[in-house]
């Protein structure tokens, strides 16, 4: 299914009026505060999220499956399924591929269709957390760390395929997790794990093109649940700074132990210039994988401050990796992807709204009350008018839910593909 211009403009006509009005009220408020806000619908039309190859389908959990049906079965559909959500919101201009998952078939063929749906390759994501069919060594006891040199060369074999897809399909870098670790204490020599791990993500990074990142994603537990072998975002700096300039670290919102402060984590990585990239979500307890935004706004928007302060001043620091890294049994996989894009860009506006000189000067006077008001005066701004008009300007939806319901996408693939297509992935 792929959904044209003219679908959708008919579709935007019913609301246009009231965008309108509500843009130009916005607008003028904004405007009148010193706010620039052709400059940021600007920057809310430029980013660009990737969508994750396995998000297209129902998640799992370990306890059941619940297909929404109409699931894409290839890539070319997963493909295909990107593509209606960047008509729709203009925001998901890339897909980051999981290998082996998805190794494209025919290379060529793969690249015009993303190429005519305006979608770029991102990161491409290597996979030791699991065996492989055929394979002769098993990750049972962990990959890269593994006390066995066999495992270890297998699992930097399969990276360094990896390197090779994504090569191929014109992605810049490769972002590798582990789920190395152990489940009691005793089990591993901590130094042992982590060094057969540094040794083998420098095999690794030797294999990198010289235009190519390596991204180190970290995560506390989970499937390990005693230690992991890199937990935070410290392992996983250690490990990048010993691989070379080429490596950084990737934050996940999900990886992190209960409360803890992220928004400081990526501050300071984009200081010393090695935030590479980064996993959107959101969570309760957990790696809960749920809607970005659905359950901690707040804290994604100070994300967002810290991430923009980056992005103005920190020259030393590379565009990052925007990936959503979230899929769960519930919700059409393809509303909750517009539902996660929508957050980010509406997080993304707020913190573009924040005046960082009056924050600067509150703080250079100490004035705390002034600068908690700064931030949520921003915070509490209405801002989806923003986002509809950067949509509109770029021939997406007004409302891409609605857009989506009203032109029936769902049932459109189910008649397409059928009931019983299953996406692959968790
Ligand atoms: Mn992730």
């Amino acid at each position: 299914m792929k959904l044209n211009k003219t679908q959708i403009h008919d579709i935007n006509q019913k609301d246009l009026k009231s965008h309108e009005s509500d843009f130009n009220y916005l607008s003028d408020k904004l405007t009148n505060k010193g706010l620039d806000v052709n400059s940021i619908v600007s920057k809310l039309k430029d980013f660009q999220v990737a969508i994750p190859s396995w998000a297209l389908g129902a998640g799992g959990t370990r306890f059941g499956r619940f297909s929404f049906y109409g699931e894409p079965s290839s890539l070319e559909q997963k493909i295909d399924d990107i593509g209606v959500i960047h008509a729709l919101t203009q925001t998901a201009g890339a897909v980051s591929l999981h290998i082996p998952w998805d190794i494209p078939s025919d290379y060529n063929a793969i690249k015009e269709k993303a190429d005519a749906l305006n979608i770029k390759f991102d990161a491409v994501n290597s996979n030791t957390f699991q065996d492989q069919k055929g394979a002769q060594e098993t990750y049972k006891y962990g990959s890269l760390s593994n006390t066995s040199k066999a495992v270890r060369e297998q699992a930097i074999q399969h990276n360094l395929d990896v390197i090779n897809i994504g090569n191929k399909l014109g992605s810049k870098a490769l972002t590798v997790w582990l789920a190395d670790g152990s489940c009691f204490p005793g089990q591993n020599n901590f130094q042992t794990a982590f060094q057969n791990t540094q040794d083998s993500l420098i095999d690794i990074y030797k294999g990198l093109p010289d235009d190519w990142k390596m991204l180190v994603e970290y995560k506390p537990y989970e499937p390990n649940f005693y230690s992991t072998v890199i937990q935070d975002w410290g392992a996983s700096l250690m490990l990048a700074n010993g691989c070379g300039d080429k490596a950084y670290t990737l934050v996940d919102l999900g990886h992190h132990l209960p409360n803890s402060n992220i928004e400081q984590i990526v501050s300071i990585l984009q200081l010393k210039g090695k935030l590479g990239g980064f996993h959107f979500n959101d969570s309760k307890y957990g790696d809960d994988d749920l809607t970005v935004g659905s359950i901690k706004p707040y804290a994604l928007f100070l994300i967002f401050n810290e991430l923009v302060y980056g992005m103005e001043n920190n020259p030393q620091n590379p565009d990052l990796a925007w990936m959503i890294d979230a899929s769960h049994n519930v919700k059409d996989p393809l509303e909750d992807l517009i539902q996660s894009l929508e957050a980010i860009q509406e997080a993304y506006a707020k913190a573009l709204l924040i005046n960082q000189a009056d924050l600067k000067a509150a703080q250079l006077h100490h004035d705390v009350v002034k600068c908690q008001e700064i931030l949520q005066d921003a915070y509490r701004t209405d801002v989806r008018a923003l986002l509809q008009q950067a949509r509109l300007d770029a021939g997406g939806a007004l409302s891409p839910i609605n857009a989506y319901r009203n032109l029936n996408v769902r049932n459109e693939l189910i008649t397409e593909r059928g009931k019983n297509t299953v996406a692959t992935g968790l």
